[in-house]
């Protein structure tokens, strides 16, 4: 029987954890333990086997080159028993902020946010600076992936995820203005381990990026907010870590729900945004 292709389009910058996510839902779905496993032999793994190969080491890989996108296939299947090929992508992040910063948008990127019908916009709090960090913190603080344009260094964290937003909106809306369908959108706030709250998803966006919530609550009435730790904890590039490795990525990494409950099932933003 032949399945389905549903495109899912990851929408982050560098350094959300695109890579490590990808790569743990592709371990997941390799489980039968949770909600989507893997039915058949996915195709074009290579962008994520390098990282597999990392974790089960207990090691972070490395950022994906600027220039790469690339679409793994994976044929799924789901707890009812419903089939098909999951098209998920990898690419470097900088793509993301060049399109916001220069407001061109290459054919391919149109072509990939008209035709995908399900969003996953990643968002890494640890990442994005307040504009009150702005006056208060010189430059220079920011972490290691902080995203930055030589064309446009200031351009602040908040308008521009919200300019990035309007721009995917706007894009998909034209292509389909006859259908009036809006996509379906997953906000998964990553790197939760780094965060050390107790806080729901939505009231963490809230405290955090709080001009960015506002804009989602406006646009969305009743918005998927949910928390991810791809890897349950921050692991080194160059110095491995025993513990991880020893019990295995498949141990680690968590999604928090809605109620702020947790679940190990990493595929379940993705089974949110099929159901
Ligand atoms: N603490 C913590 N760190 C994480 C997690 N997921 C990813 N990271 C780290 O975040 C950094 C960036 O992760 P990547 O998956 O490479 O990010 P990316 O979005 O693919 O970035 P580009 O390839 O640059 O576009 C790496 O150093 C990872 O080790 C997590 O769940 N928790
Ligand atoms: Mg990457």
């Amino acid at each position: 029987m032949k399945n389905d292709n549903d495109s899912i389009l990851i929408i982050g910058e560098s350094g959300v954890g695109k890579t490590h996510y990808g790569a743990k839902v592709f371990m997941s779905l390799l489980e039968s333990s949770n909600g989507l496993s893997m039915e058949g032999m996915p195709a074009n793994v290579e962008p994520f086997s390098e990282t597999i190969g990392s974790l089960n080491d207990g090691l972070s890989a490395s950022h994906t080159p600027a220039n790469v996108y690339v679409e793994s296939i994976w044929p799924i299947i789901d707890s009812f028993g419903f089939r098909k090929n999951l098209v998920w992508p990898d690419y470097g992040g900088e793509q993301i902020l060049n399109m916001v910063t220069s407001r061109k948008i290459p054919d391919q990127w149109c072509k990939r946010v008209t035709e995908s019908s399900s969003w996953i916009f990643m968002i890494r709090p640890s990442q994005y600076r307040l504009s009150e960090d702005i006056l208060s913190k010189p430059s220079g603080t920011e972490p290691e992936h902080a995203n930055s344009s030589e064309d446009n260094p200031e351009v602040a964290d908040q308008p521009r995820l919200i300019e990035l937003l309007q721009i995917l909106l706007y894009l998909h809306k034209s292509a389909t203005s006859y259908t009036g369908q809006s996509p379906k959108v997953c906000f998964l706030i990553s790197c939760w381990d780094e965060l050390e709250t107790e806080a729901t998803p939505a009231d963490l966006l809230y405290d955090r990026l709080p001009m960015l919530s506002e804009f989602i609550h406006s646009h969305w009435i009743n918005p998927l907010i949910l928390g991810l730790s791809a890897l349950g904890k921050a692991l080194e590039k160059a110095q491995k870590d025993h513990e991880y490795s020893r019990t295995g990525p498949e141990q680690n990494g968590y999604v928090v729900k809605s109620d702020g409950t947790i679940s190990s099932d990493v595929t379940l933003p993705i089974q949110y945004l099929f159901a």
